[in-house]
């Protein structure tokens, strides 16, 4: 077994707790307009449609629970011998209910907001709305999701950037390849040498990059890999 891991994550991990992906049939982009609620622009344009979009997918966290491809790669984690580093660029949270430690939200968490005066970060459970004061700054109208727009950085670049440089194995799961800096991720792990393997249920945009594909439904193939 190889000894240091980076696996990467996907809308695809969580669609079979029925979170909604994004670019497949029916997903979260068929239905709203991406440049509307997911840039900073279309925040400052009409923040209460960002707000009632994040908010009535936060109220949706309560209902759902992890899959067995999260609870496999929670035991991969706990049962490896080397590090292993879960990257993951869906902001529920059903990584950690699984059990997950050494996790990386690259894109943010849906249970957290962000003010963007005073830079404070907040465990955020209810709704978000422009009337909502800062519990930092005591200011009103500046606390956002904090999530990762387009067009803004994702967080934790230098950390996954060295534990993509230093591993032996990446795998992709539940992911389109269609979004930057997460879609070239396989070609940093593959010159640092590692051996590289996409999960998903069809061929992504990157699979040719991949060494390895194997496709199927999450929890069905992310068991069957790592254990
Ligand atoms: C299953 C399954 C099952 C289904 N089992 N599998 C031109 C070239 C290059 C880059 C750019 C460009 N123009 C603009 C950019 C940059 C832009 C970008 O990538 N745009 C592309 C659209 C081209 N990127 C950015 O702006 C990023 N920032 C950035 O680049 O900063 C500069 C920088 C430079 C250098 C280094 C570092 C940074 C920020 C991107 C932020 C993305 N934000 C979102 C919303 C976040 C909050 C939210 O959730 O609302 O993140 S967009 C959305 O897409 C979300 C996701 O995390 C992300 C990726 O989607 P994901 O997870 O892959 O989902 P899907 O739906 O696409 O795919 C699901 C897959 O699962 C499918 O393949 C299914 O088959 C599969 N599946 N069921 C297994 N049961």
């Amino acid at each position: 077994m190889p000894q240091r891991i980076v696996i990467l994550t996907g809308a695809g991990i969580s669609a079979e707790s029925g979170v909604d992906t994004f670019r497949d049939k029916g997903g979260i982009w068929s239905r709203y307009d991406y440049r509307q609620v997911a840039t900073p622009e279309g925040f400052v344009a009409d923040p209460a449609l960002v707000h009632d979009f994040y908010n009535q997918r936060r109220s949706a966290l309560a209902g759902i629970a992890p899959n067995p491809a999260h609870y496999a790669l929670a035991r991969l984690e706990a049962e490896h011998s080397g590090p292993v580093t879960l990257v993951t660029q869906n902001i529920d949270e059903l990584h950690e209910r699984a059990g997950s430690k050494n996790l990386i939200h690259m894109h943010g968490e849906l249970a957290k907001a962000l003010c963007s005066r005073c830079g404070s970060r907040h465990e955020w459970r209810g709704a978000l709305s422009t009337e909502v004061p800062c519990p930092a700054c005591a200011e009103a109208g500046c606390l956002r999701p904090d999530v990762v727009w387009f067009g803004e950085m994702p967080y934790h670049m230098e950390r996954i950037y060295e534990a993509l440089g230093d591993c032996d194995l990446f795998l992709a799961v539940g992911t389109s390849g269609s979004v930057y800096p997460a879609a070239q991720f396989v070609q940093e792990a593959s010159r640092a040498g590692a051996h590289t393997v996409e999960l998903n249920l069809e061929p992504s945009e990157t699979f040719s990059d991949f060494d390895e594909a194997i496709h199927g439904p999450a929890s069905r193939v992310v068991p069957d890999y790592v254990e």
